[in-house]
């Protein structure tokens, strides 16, 4: 048996790839510099992979930016409107595609399956004419061999690629990507005979799309491409690797395809692919690498459990390889870089080199019995038994707490009716009332008065005066402009979930912990480590200032549960619901106390509700019960006149709409401008009946909508809502905005407000 991962955490220790990159767009690193600094970056990635005992090692997995948008210039499928700029400069037409230029707009970026990373989406179209470029594939597998390695070269596989891509600008919209399969396949042939010839003995051809529930065209797609991949005469051994899921129908497809190896995903609800497998007869004469050490999370590994596995599945192949479930892209480099963690807590943590230690162990342990690695179970043990009995991860008055709750619990007392009338008596807004989503723009002095405070050059009273400051500045200028609901702008805040996760036991934040969002941006998600409970309020202080220096109502400001979940790493202990709990319970508090302390609206957002679904159909319903549970037991513990606001960024809500009408949300702001209000017809066609806020202005833009601009969207989203129950804000957080820009957006969506509601008195 031997070891291998399928790809590792790019960036380098020190994100030393992100200030490459930047640099080289911000014109102060070169092309060259650029290509050093990553091709030293892949030299010590090997050569620690190979020191840990990696049998292979990936190549062709590091990116400059997205392995997806590799993909696509490995297969030539360079949108039209990118052309120029690709031919002109091969380095700058990638970047174009991946950010645009003043004169083209670059590819739409989404989530990569269900992780954090968001890759650059392929546009295809019934005239997409596909072309081998093998240079970066090629060149990375010849680094690897010259550095003395065992490369084995890491594909995007064809039908997955395929899957992930959708119809070019000006392509009919039911236009099918998969009717492509047959021009690429000879393109990918071509491919793995340029990497047999330049070395390569197995070529990895990923194929994580069936880890989802594929129509039977897809099926077919998928038997078919490695029906024809796996016939090829001169070629190298193919491994599919599959990860996220179960397998599910593909699995029968995939251990009868002519291919050389599967690599399956054995943890969490893909252990049922253990069984799947014995049912399918197991992959006589092919390879199996088995996925047992969680590649998306930052537990250590249970090894007992992961042998006994591995050693059911040694029945089950020819030759059983160790891996982790999935790239360990999605996790951080090195936990023992956490120095300011408790020891205890670092204990239980295993980031991409622990995880590489943990497989290598692991492989070592079927090839020469659990003898040979006696010491490490045992420390292993010690370590799990540590995480389950200890009183950092339970805490009894909390779980006793979560136990007890009622379907009451997470149930307004007032219908929507009383709360409605309750509302407008109490708060007295007008027609078409006004708001923001939450924050303003973080300013430079801002991330410097926080840098100053954590290095000890400015004190805490310093710091806070400058928040109060800030706060006060945010106020009049939106009194001035005449919102209806204010904000305090959050200045206080650095991320919206590791502020909250700093502030409640149960969760640790990591000081190194950066894992790759998208193209040069990370981010470093908090730990759920421990059962949740807030050991003081956590908003209540410049909510409560804000509100003092000013008669309009102050809008209290919360990241909802599933969010808090979604945007961290979970607990593995324990079902997510119960963790939500924990956290909509601590959140319910934080409520209940901004009301008693006089905040008549309170929002709690829930931008990742969409993303969170599950892959796979079947635990979506389950999912979505627990979801909408928890954000109704976050926000139902207030009385009928204190108004619940939520906020839901961009995403395809169609499957959701009933989750969102779950909520029970008074007011709910969704991102619109772009999509013409679309998900205000689609909501007022689903007989929402709530108050609705469609954002009419793109934030995501420097652009300053016009009066006009913002009057004409507004009057869109009365065709779909009625004038009681339509909002004006924009359509998400301002803190990546100027104030410039601010300032004239926002007088103009009050102007616009006006003479909507005067075009109808008058
Ligand atoms: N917070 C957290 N997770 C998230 C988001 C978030 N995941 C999904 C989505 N939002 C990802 N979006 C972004 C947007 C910007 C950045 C990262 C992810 C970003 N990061 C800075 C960088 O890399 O330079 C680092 C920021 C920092 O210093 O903390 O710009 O909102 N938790
Ligand atoms: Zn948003």
């Amino acid at each position: 048996s031997l070891a291998t991962v399928y790809g590792y955490p790019r960036q380098g220790a020190d994100r030393e790839l992100k200030k490459a990159v930047e640099g080289y767009w911000a014109g102060k690193v070169s092309a060259d510099e650029l290509h050093e600094t990553a091709a030293r970056l892949r030299r010590a990635a090997w050569r620690e992979l190979a020191d840990a005992g990696l049998g292979e090692v990936p190549s062709g997995d590091f990116s400059l930016y997205d392995h997806v948008l590799d993909t696509s210039v490995m297969v030539g499928a360079i949108p039209e409107r990118h052309r120029a700029a690709v031919e002109a400069d091969a380095l700058d037409g990638y970047f174009a595609m991946a950010r645009g230029t003043q004169d083209v707009a670059p590819l739409e970026m989404t989530k990569w399956f269900d992780t954090n990373y968001h890759y650059l989406v392929p546009e295809l179209g019934p005239d997409t004419e596909f072309t081998a470029n093998c240079v970066k594939q090629v060149g990375e597998l010849n680094e690897a061999l010259l550095q003395g390695h065992n490369p084995r070269p890491v594909l995007v596989g064809p039908v997955t690629y395929l899957l992930l891509s959708k119809p070019a600008p000006g392509v009919a919209a039911d236009f099918d990507p998969l009717s492509l399969l047959d021009k690429l396949l000879p393109v990918y042939a071509e491919i793995l005979t340029f990497l047999l010839s330049a070395g390569a003995e197995w070529v990895q051809l990923d194929e994580p799309a069936f880890a989802q529930d594929q129509p039977k065209a897809a099926l077919d797609a998928l038997a078919r491409a490695y029906r024809e991949l796996g016939a090829l005469k001169q070629r190298p051994k193919i491994l599919v690797a599959t990860y996220f899921d179960r397998l599910g129908d593909a699995l029968p497809i995939l251990a009868a395809a002519p291919v050389n190896g599967l690599g399956l995903d054995f943890t969490g609800p893909a252990a049922a692919n253990l069984d799947d497998l014995a049912s399918a007869g197991g992959l006589p004469g092919k390879r199996l690498v088995a996925g047992v050490v969680d590649g998306r999370n930052v537990w250590i590994n249970d090894v007992e459990r992961s042998l006994s596995t591995l050693g059911t599945l040694l029945g089950l192949a020819d030759r059983v390889d160790v891996a982790a479930s999935c790239s360990l892209l999605h996790v951080p480099y090195d936990a023992t870089l956490e120095t300011g963690l408790d020891p205890e807590v670092r204990r239980w943590l295993a980031f991409a080199r622990q995880k590489t230690a943990e497989i290598v162990a692991l492989s070592r342990g079927i090839s020469k019995g659990t003898n040979a690695i006696a010491d490490l179970i045992g420390d292993n043990q010690a370590a799990l038994r540590s995480r389950a009995a200890s009183p950092l991860t339970t805490n009894q008055a909390v779980r006793e707490r979560a136990a007890a709750v009622t379907d009451a619990d997470a149930r307004r007392a007032g219908s929507y009716g009383e709360r409605v009338d309750a509302q407008r008596a109490r708060l007295k807004l007008p027609l078409l009332p006004t708001t923001t989503i939450g924050s303003f723009p973080q300013t430079n002095e801002l991330r410097v008065a926080r840098a100053d405070l954590r290095a000890g050059r400015i004190d805490q009273a310093t710091y806070d005066e400058r928040i109060a400051a800030e706060i006060r500045q945010v106020l009049a200028f939106q009194e001035e402009a005449g919102l209806d609901v204010l904000v305090h702008g959050e200045p206080e805040r650095n991320d919206m979930v590791q502020y909250f996760a700093e502030r409640l036991d149960g969760y640790v934040a990591t000081q190194h912990g950066w894992v790759q969002s998208y193209g040069s941006r990370y981010v470093r998600p908090p730990i759920l480590a421990g059962d949740i409970a807030r050991p003081q309020p956590m908003t209540l202080r410049w909510t409560t200032y804000a509100q003092s220096q000013t008669s309009k109502p102050v809008k209290g400001m919360l990241t909802g549960p599933v969010t808090m979940l979604a945007w961290s790493f979970v607990r593995d202990d324990q079902p997510l619901g119960e963790t939500a709990r924990q956290v909509a319970l601590a959140l319910r508090d934080e409520v209940n106390d901004l009301e008693a302390a006089g905040t008549a609206v309170v929002q709690v957002d829930e931008p990742a509700l969409r993303e969170t679904l599950p892959l796979r159909a079947a635990d979506r319903p389950s999912y979505l019960e627990w979801a909408t549970e928890a954000f109704r037991l976050a926000t139902s513990g207030v009385r009928d006149d204190t108004q619940i606001h939520t906020h839901m960024c961009y995403a395809e809500f169609g499957e959701i709409l009933a989750a969102i009408d779950a909520l029970d949300a008074d007011v709910i702001s969704l991102e619109a401008a772009r999509s013409h209000m679309e998900v205000a017809h689609e909501l007022a066609e689903g007989g929402y009946p709530r108050e609705v806020g469609p954002g009419v202005y793109d934030i995501h833009s420097p652009r300053v909508p016009s009066t006009d601009e913002i009057e004409r969207l507004l009057r869109e989203g009365l065709a779909a809502i009625p004038v009681e129950r339509l909002w004006g804000n924009p359509d998400c957080g301002l803190k990546t905005r100027g104030w410039d820009e601010v300032r004239s957006s926002l007088r103009n969506l009050t102007e616009a407000a006006r003479l909507v509601r005067e075009g109808r008195d008058g």
